[in-house]
């Protein structure tokens, strides 16, 4: 029996949580949309007479995962205010390229319900979606530029305004100790079954305190940074092709920008699925790395160091064993953590982190020389 099942959107009342949003319409329905591995995301349909329907983003914070939810919306309010501000500069659509907070009838950006929940609402971005896997190197590029552009408009921001709502997020050496003490206690007794994934992970231990240690040394600059820049979180615009929006702010943090480059190559330049059981569909693409690559290095206009691109590389290598070592971790503890749909559901996914940490080792020369190729204009 899986214990950590997709909640059930039957759980909560949603008429209620409704009536203390500022929607527009009378709510007519709910969707649950189970992309994501840590809130419960929820769209909420309204009727306008017959005039429009409109639907809104309603989300339940995971308030075991993220401790203090206040803070956090502190941190989304103040980043969509500034991104709101950049794109009217630049003359685009405020309401579509940055989220944009549905207030409650208090005027408060949270709800709290009787039974604790925290819950927040966003304006539904129309003509455009997320994608689990890229379909082609329009889409790879366009989501490079959108998370380039995300960390350039930020790049004036007030870092220390900024809560750390998960302490030590990036830190790979700490995540490393976490996943020692899941396997020095195997609450599960899981261990017997994932030798080779545990060897696996041991094997790299020198590895993990690479960017930290850079990033405490001062040798790497910090940064605004989103720290979950998987594709599925930029929206791409369904006729433009474009990465419209970059959504799911919770973990925007200070941090390093090969923290966000590093994180996205990990999931687009994947031929598969996060979770594909059959790892023969699961490549490192050279080509969606090169293209991201290109498209992120020109948002980002000529605001990286030496040090930066020098660890360009490394740092999606790193991202992938730390995502993957997260998900192990949690196989270990007992899926604790991440939503799991199946049995092994963590485990899978931690297999296909692997298989992709192997091949970029295998191509880590190219990756370099491809990375050395643009460098020359960037800085
Ligand atoms: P999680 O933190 O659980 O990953 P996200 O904030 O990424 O949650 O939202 C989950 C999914 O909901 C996204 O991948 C996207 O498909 C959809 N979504 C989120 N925000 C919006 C929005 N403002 N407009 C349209 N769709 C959205
Ligand atoms: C989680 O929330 P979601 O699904 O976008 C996780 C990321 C992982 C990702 C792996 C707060 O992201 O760190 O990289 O799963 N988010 C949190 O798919 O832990
Ligand atoms: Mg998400």
């Amino acid at each position: 029996m899986i214990e950590n099942i997709n909640r059930k959107k039957t759980q909560y009342d949603f008429g209620e949580v409704v009536s203390h949003f500022h929607f527009e319409g009378k709510f007519c329905g709910v969707d649950s949309n189970n992309y994501g591995h840590i809130n419960d995301t929820f769209v909420v349909y309204l009727e306008n007479g017959n005039q429009y329907n409109c639907r809104y983003i309603l989300q339940r914070i995971n308030t075991d995962v993220f401790r203090t939810p206040r803070q956090l919306m502190r941190n989304v309010k103040l980043v969509t205010e500034h991104l709101r501000e950049k794109i009217r500069q630049e003359g685009g659509n405020v309401n579509r390229e940055t989220l944009t907070l549905v207030p409650t009838t208090d005027g408060d950006v949270l709800y709290i319900s009787p039974r604790g929940d925290f819950w927040r609402a966003y304006i539904f971005i129309e003509g455009a979606q997320t994608y689990m896997v890229a379909e082609n190197l329009e889409h790879v590029y366009n989501a490079g530029m959108a998370f380039g552009k995300f960390q350039y408009h930020l790049s004036d921001f007030p870092i220390a305004e900024l809560h750390e709502t998960i302490p030590d997020f990036h830190n790979t050496r700490k995540r490393f100790n976490a996943f020692v003490d899941a396997l020095d206690k195997d609450t599960h007794n899981r261990a017997i079954e994932v030798k080779q994934e545990i060897n696996f992970v041991l094997a790299r231990s020198e590895e993990m305190g690479i960017l930290v240690d850079a990033y405490e040394g001062d040798k790497l600059p910090g940064r605004v940074t989103h720290n979950d820049t998987k594709f599925n979180n930029v929206m791409i615009d369904d006729y433009t092709g474009e990465g419209v929006c970059v959504i799911d702010l919770d973990t925007v943090m200070p941090g390093l920008s090969l923290y966000d480059y590093g994180d996205a190559i990990r999931s687009i330049a994947n031929t598969g699925e996060e979770d594909e059981r059959d790892l023969s569909k699961v490549r490192f693409s050279l080509d969606t790395y090169k293209e991201f690559s290109n498209g992120f290095l020109r948002a980002v206009n000529g605001n990286l160091v030496g040090e930066e691109l020098a660890l360009m590389p490394f740092s999606a290598k790193l991202m992938t064993l730390e995502c993957g070592m997260r998900f192990l971790t949690d196989h270990l503890k007992g899926d604790v953590y991440f939503r799991i749909h199946r049995q092994n559901h963590n485990l899978d996914r931690a297999r296909t982190q692997f298989k992709l940490v192997r091949e970029m080792e295998r191509q880590m020369g190219v990756m370099e020389n491809i990375i050395m190729d643009f460098g020359a204009g960037c800085n």
